[in-house]
């Protein structure tokens, strides 16, 4: 239908305007002699009203709708300050699709109902905007990663082996062979970089946690850069650069569908400029033992610990040098310090936490081998990874980036889940 001006497009300029809208039945009341339908689309909303003086036909089959039918509607656009968007439409015409009796979802809907109806779920505005901002995050990412010479290159997801430890790997037959599905991409990345230099992908990334907390899903979109001649340095600097960017396009291009969420609270996406502050491992220790938190210098920080070192923070921040016995085998060791790796968390701040895990690789080829078995891992399956230290070995970084923990943030989602159109978890697989 390529005639239809979409709702959110019904200016007050535009009175006395012919319109034909499309959409669905978002609000119905009837006052008197008049229907007044608030009429929504993948823009907005607008108000229609139908009178039994301009066409009884269009009054009432109006009267018959149900919320959540969709309808085609001719009619006569006319400014009105009492309309929600300063504008409505004068019905003449109305062509019912389909009329719905009855919506499943109702004021009172349990969170977990909504999450067993998610496909009539998204018929919601609120769940738009959701998914308005995060394409809109993704857009920005491509923007700026076109702007600076990266390329986009398209990784496998059926992959034999582990990136981020085997426990957490979704283990599939095939043919007669086992494959995972891909916790990360990265490995293929650490490939490509040899002709390309620096290149991302945007993949699904699957992760078999059983854990249940806000920011785990089973199934996430994954956006990973990797770059040759990089250290962790440069590479802190390119994730500051980017996601900086990111929520700033969101706030210039989105501010209506984040205000939603975050009403006038918008001081940390404000303040999301770089550079970033950066504190090391250690200082984040500290600082957790001086606030009461019990955790000693070579543990892993879990959301908890990373929520209340959130608290010193009103911008995302940096957290490097962590103990190389809770790093992934691929962290390049560093070389002041044998006892870490040089690796860096971005976490974000009110609480979130890690939004990205990032660190230089490891291009020796005798230190990989030994992190290899040292992980328990058979080096045999990473023959063609360690062919890479082999033939042309150089230094490179890269990171992963959560796309939902980064709309959970931006949104103040109070789960990762809301942040996807089909949330994957230990408990959903459906719809
Ligand atoms: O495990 S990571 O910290 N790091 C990697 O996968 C690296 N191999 C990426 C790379 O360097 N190319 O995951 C990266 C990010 C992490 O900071 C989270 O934001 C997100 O991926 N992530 C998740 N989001 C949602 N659910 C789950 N389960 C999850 N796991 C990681």
């Amino acid at each position: 239908m390529i005639d239809k001006v979409y709702c959110a497009d019904v200016t007050p300029e535009m009175e006395g305007e012919h319109v034909k809208l499309a959409g669905w039945v978002y609000r119905k009341r009837e006052v008197g002699k008049k229907v007044f339908i608030v009429l929504r689309d993948s823009s907005g909303i607008v108000q229609v009203v139908f009178s039994k003086d301009l066409s009884e036909d269009a009054y009432r089959l109006a009267r018959t709708l149900g919320i959540e039918s969709s309808v085609v509607i001719e009619g006569t656009v006319k400014a009105d300050p009492r309309a929600p968007t300063g504008a409505e439409v004068r019905a003449e015409k109305i062509e019912v699709i389909q009329n719905v009796e009855f919506f499943p979802i109702t004021k009172d809907a349990s969170r977990d109902f909504l999450l067993d109806v998610r496909h009539l779920h998204l018929h919601s505005p609120k769940v738009a905007a959701v998914m308005k901002v995060k394409a809109t995050l993704m857009q920005a990412a491509r923007e700026w990663l076109l702007q600076n010479g990266w390329y986009e290159v398209f990784p496998p997801i059926l992959v034999t082996g582990a990136v981020e430890g085997g426990a957490t790997l979704f283990k599939l037959k095939y043919f007669d062979k086992t494959a995972y599905l891909s916790q990360s991409a990265q490995l293929y990345l650490e490939a490509a970089i040899f002709s390309l230099e620096k290149v991302w992908s945007l993949t699904p990334s699957f992760r078999a946690e059983k854990s249940r907390t806000r920011r785990h899903l089973t199934e996430f979109w994954h956006l990973e850069l990797e770059a040759a001649w990089m250290d962790l340095w440069d590479i802190m600097k390119v994730e500051e650069e980017l996601v900086s960017y990111m929520v700033g396009r969101a706030l210039e291009l989105r501010r209506k569908e984040i205000e939603l969420y975050r009403k006038e609270d918008l001081k940390t996406l404000k303040k999301t400029v770089p550079p970033f502050p950066r504190i090391s491992y250690d200082e984040a220790i500290e600082i957790l033992q001086s606030k009461g938190v019990r955790i000693e210098w070579g543990e892993d920080m879990g959301a908890d610990e990373e929520r209340v070192l959130t608290e010193e923070f009103e911008s995302p921040f940096f957290v490097y040098g962590y103990p190389k016995g809770i790093k992934a085998f691929y962290m390049k060791e560093d070389p002041s310090d044998p006892r870490k790796v040089l690796a860096a968390d971005m976490l974000a701040p009110e609480g979130y936490g890690e939004v990205i895990g990032g660190s230089q690789r490891e291009d020796d080829y005798d230190k990989l081998v030994r992190r290899i078995i040292e992980e328990g891992m058979d080096p045999k399956n990473y023959e063609w990874y360690l062919d890479l230290r082999k033939y042309g070995s150089v230094p490179h970084s890269g990171f992963g980036l959560g796309l939902e923990r980064l709309v959970a943030w931006v949104l103040k989602l109070d789960h990762v889940r809301w942040a996807t159109l089909f949330p994957r978890t230990p408990s959903r697989l459906y719809p």
